[in-house]
């Protein structure tokens, strides 16, 4: 395609008219479809659908949306004499992975042929942020990459130069887990992280990996086994879309569904029970909770005693398990228990003991207690008055929450990301909700358990080794959250952002773009002029998920072959291509001389089940994970909907659930989950006086993050940027519905437009994420910040992410 044809219509002289038109015509006729491209044979849809001779121009092909978003559908392109004319969700026959598709997913369309796309490279001649470009041939750019990286690696050092793929895709060889970090291995740069994800959500997952020794989830058509499901702090309905209908299934059998949001949202709606409470307390409430459970005889007793550390004593002198050693001086490590038969400390698995559960003992000179005793003496800090004066919600509703949670079983905790994780205590808060689930014994069993998040990703005994590091080459880790701190020390002096719109995603925007200003070489690859590609000296434009071949391996168990569906429209590129050409330039050729479909079977190579490729495109294009594919098929049998840790082995340093976590102590002076007031977003902070709004930035679904702010059928019915705000706060401050307002901080400031609802907690905003368009008013970053909490450190590869919700802000009236 021509650069003037795609301008302003869909395709080449189509109106969007035409095009709904033509889309409704073909309606009948998409079963049918000609051999396109030979190779794409395999990933057409149902074999039955391919018997038919048809128009010879028609074609539909499965691919799977692989954006960030946890819905991880399956999609089919209607292909018309080489242009994709519409997207239509892909049917699968799988109880556990519905047909699914949203408003996002339909508008793929417009992302294909959207006339903004980045179609040359271009060098920023005006400086950084000056929007001064000039077109460049690829032969100049790779060109110029690779002598720019050589001479910043000759002056500094490899590590310089940051390498930043994040997650605007989730495939394997262009996205979050993909060539960006093979080629920053074997340049030996500096990187984030492919797992931790310590832009986002890296918070939750330590929390886990602490106390379960693993991030894992129920599939989520394991809701419908439960009686009841808190939604806490997930959005579900927004995030989540096609999976929401697990918990609407759940209802009908009749599950309570409860949902711990400040704000009510469209998952409010369809709740039973909307809890909302002050922004940051979650931690408290699950402790008052377990209050509720432990001092009404509600907790499953035998569960803690044997699958958990409630019954191992800790030392009260130096806060860590009590071991033999300390006893007797041997070099046993063994945890220690209060035995009630022989009424003495012995190790934890002395035949016949019976444990204490319960009391304090003094073990030669030494005062210990038993984890139980401690977390029974925390919560007894937070009975059910107390904790409705610290989070705002009743004490008869807190109380009525613990009695249902504990004897509707199994009750189930769902929760999210944001809610939780965006959090600078977000690993308590966490921890706490472990722990409260794990008092009644949900973990592990169908219906339980707590999910964030699962699938394939996580769970599939996917070795990345050979793809990410070849040869034992190993990049450098800087999380991204470090990435000013860094860039300030002088570490690092050119960054290559790819799948990652960071200026407008990371916190404390003016700080990053700070940062950046100061580095000697910027290189962007996407496919809009992102705010991060204006900051770029060389933007390289990305060819399109359907201009390219990959897998997906997303929120699910399934494996998605994403085909490349047309050529890359102007001069667009895959980052496998790109990736693959600078290394050529600076003499690691070699490392990138696969093809796709080879590098697909390398990271594949080392599942059980020896799958291939070839299988999933003989499948149809999708696979779910055989059992003997799970990690964690060694310690249990996979059960379906999965549910992890069934057969309550878990991967800790005890085997055990560990709800006090040892590592922790030096930076909580305990390893219990306890509450601690927000970091910013707290009336305790001095700044409150000044700021005294909590701004949480949530994930719209009109949005992927970033994604899509740009697609006229979503901005049809989702044109303006706001913020929600309570009729009494607006009052107070002379604002009304629609008027323009100024939010403000130390850090920075956005101009928005206010919604005046009673769906806010008073004392609270709310700001989508995600919007650039208006970049760099409308950029809700303006106002975070990158506070790192050190806690999380303990977790390699879950250092702590951005604390995107612990914000404190003041709002004015602009005008009318
Ligand atoms: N449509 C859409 N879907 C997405 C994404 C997207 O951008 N758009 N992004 C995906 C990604 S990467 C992520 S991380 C997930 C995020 O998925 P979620 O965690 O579900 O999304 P958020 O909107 O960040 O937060 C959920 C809710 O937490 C509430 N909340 C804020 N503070 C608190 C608190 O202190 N306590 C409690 N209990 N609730 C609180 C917010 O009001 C919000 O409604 O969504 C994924 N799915
Ligand atoms: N204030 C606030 N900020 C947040 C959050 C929040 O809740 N509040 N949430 C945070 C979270 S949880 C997350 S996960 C991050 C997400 O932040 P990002 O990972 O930056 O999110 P996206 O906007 O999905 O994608 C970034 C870019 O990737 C490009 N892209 C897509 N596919 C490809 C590809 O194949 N190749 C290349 N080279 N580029 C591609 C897109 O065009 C887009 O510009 O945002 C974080 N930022
Ligand atoms: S944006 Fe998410 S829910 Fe919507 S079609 Fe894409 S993957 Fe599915
Ligand atoms: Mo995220």
């Amino acid at each position: 395609m021509s650069d003037s044809s795609a301008s302003e219509s869909l395709l080449p002289g189509m109106s969007r008219r035409t095009f709904l038109k033509l889309s409704g015509a073909t309606g009948a006729v998409l079963a049918l479809y000609k051999v396109f491209g030979g190779k794409l044979l395999n990933a057409l849809e149902p074999a039955s659908a391919q018997s038919f001779p048809g128009p010879s121009s028609i074609v539909k092909i499965r691919t799977a949306h692989v954006n960030n978003c946890d819905g991880s559908c399956g999609l089919l392109a209607t292909v018309y004499d080489g242009n994709i004319v519409k997207f239509s969700p892909a049917t699968f026959n799988d109880p556990d992975f519905p047909p699914r598709i949203c408003l996002r997913g339909l508008s793929q369309i417009q992302y294909e042929y959207h006339p903004d796309r980045l179609k040359y490279p271009m060098v920023q001649t005006g400086g950084r942020g000056s929007g001064k470009w000039k077109r460049v041939s690829w032969d100049e750019a790779i060109s110029l990459i690779a002598s720019r990286l050589q001479s910043i690696i000759s002056k500094y050092g490899s590590k310089s130069i940051y390498i930043a793929p994040y997650t605007g895709n989730l495939s394997v060889l262009n996205g979050l887990i993909g060539a960006g970090f093979r080629f920053a291995s074997v340049i030996g740069a500096s990187a984030g992280d492919f797992e931790g994800d310590n832009e986002g959500d890296s918070a939750s997952p330590a929390g886990a990996i602490e106390v379960l020794g693993a991030f894992d989830g129920h599939e989520l058509s394991d809701l419908v086994n439960s009686k009841m499901i808190i939604l806490w702090g997930n959005n579900l309905a927004e995030t989540d879309i096609p999976d929401m209908r697990f918990v609407l299934d759940a209802r009908d059998n009749g599950a309570k569904i409860v949902y711990i949001d400040p704000r009510f949202t469209p998952t409010a709606a369809v709740a039973d029970q909307w809890v909302p409470l002050r922004p940051g307390t979650d931690g408290a409430l699950a402790l008052s909770m377990m209050n509720v459970i432990i001092n009404n005889g509600l907790y499953d007793s035998d569960y803690v005693t044997n699958y958990t550390v409630a019954p191992f004593l800790v030392r009260q002198d130096t806060m860590l398990f009590l071991r033999e050693k300390d006893v007797d001086g041997s070099a046993s490590e063994k945890y220690m228990i209060y035995d009630t038969v022989s009424n003495s400390v012995v190790p934890y698995d002395t035949p016949g003991s019976i444990p204490a559960l319960t009391g304090s003992y003094t073990v030669n000179g030494i005062p210990t207690k038993t984890a139980f005793q401690m977390l029974k003496e925390l919560v007894d800090n937070y009975d059910p008055q107390t904790a409705s004066s610290i989070t705002g919600v009743p004490a008869d509703t807190i109380i009525s929450l613990a009695q249902d949670f504990a004897t509707r079983k199994p009750a189930a905790i769902k929760a999210g990301f944001g809610g939780i994780s965006h959090w600078y205590y977000g690993d308590l808060t966490y921890r706490a909700l472990i722990t409260l689930s794990a008092l009644c014994g949900y973990i592990g069993v169908h219906g339980g358990g707590v999910t964030t998040y699962n699938g394939a990703l996580l769970d599939a005994a996917i070795d990345l080794t050979d793809w990410l590091t070849p040869d034992g080459k190993q990049y450098n880790y800087i999380p991204p959250l470090s990435f000013a701190d860094e860039v300030f020390k002088g570490n690092i002096k050119a960054a290559w952002f790819v799948a990652d719109n960071f200026i407008n995603q990371q916190g404390d925007t003016n700080r990053t773009i700070k940062a950046i200003q100061q580095l000697e070489f910027v290189i962007v690859t996407d496919v809009f002029m992102t705010p991060t590609a204006q900051y770029a000296d060389i933007v390289l434009p990305m060819a399109t998920q359907y201009e390219k071949e990959d897998l997906l391996l997303g929120g699910n168990f399934f494996l998605q072959y994403t085909p490349k569906i047309v050529e890359p429209l102007w001069e667009a590129k895959s980052d496998l291509e790109i990736f693959a050409a600078v290394a050529q330039q600076m003499g690691y050729g070699s490392y990138f001389s696969g093809t796709p479909d080879e590098y697909i079977d390398l990271v594949l190579s080392t599942l059980p089940s020896g799958t291939k490729l070839a299988d999933i495109k003989a499948n149809g294009g999708v696979m779910r994970l055989k059992d003997e594919d799970f990690a964690t098929a060694s310690y249990q049998p996979i059960t379906r909907p999965y549910v992890p840790f069934y057969q309550q082995h878990f991967p800790t340093p005890s085997g055990r659930i560990e709800f006090y976590v040892e590592s922790v102590v030096p930076y909580y002076g305990t390893g219990l989950p306890i509450y601690k007031e927000p970091h910013e977003a707290s009336p305790s902070n001095p700044l409150y006086n000044k700021y005294p709004f909590v701004l949480i930035t949530s994930h719209t679904r009109f949005r992927t993050h970033t994604q899509w702010d740009n697609l006229a059928w979503l901005l049809e019915i989702n044109p303006h940027q706001f913020v929600e705000i309570n009729p009494e706060d607006a009052k107070a401050k002379g604002i009304k519905d629609g008027d323009t307002v100024k939010i403000y901080n130390d850090r920075g400031y956005i101009i928005t437009t206010a919604r005046v609802t009673p769906g806010m907690r008073p004392g609270v905003l709310n700001v989508y994420q995600g919007h650039w368009k208006s970049f760099p008013t409308g950029t809700v970053n303006n106002l975070t910040s990158q506070a790192i909490n050190p806690a999380q450190s303990v977790v390699y590869l879950f250092q702590s992410n951005t604390p995107y919700f612990d914000v404190l802000v003041n709002i004015e009236k602009v005008s009318s």
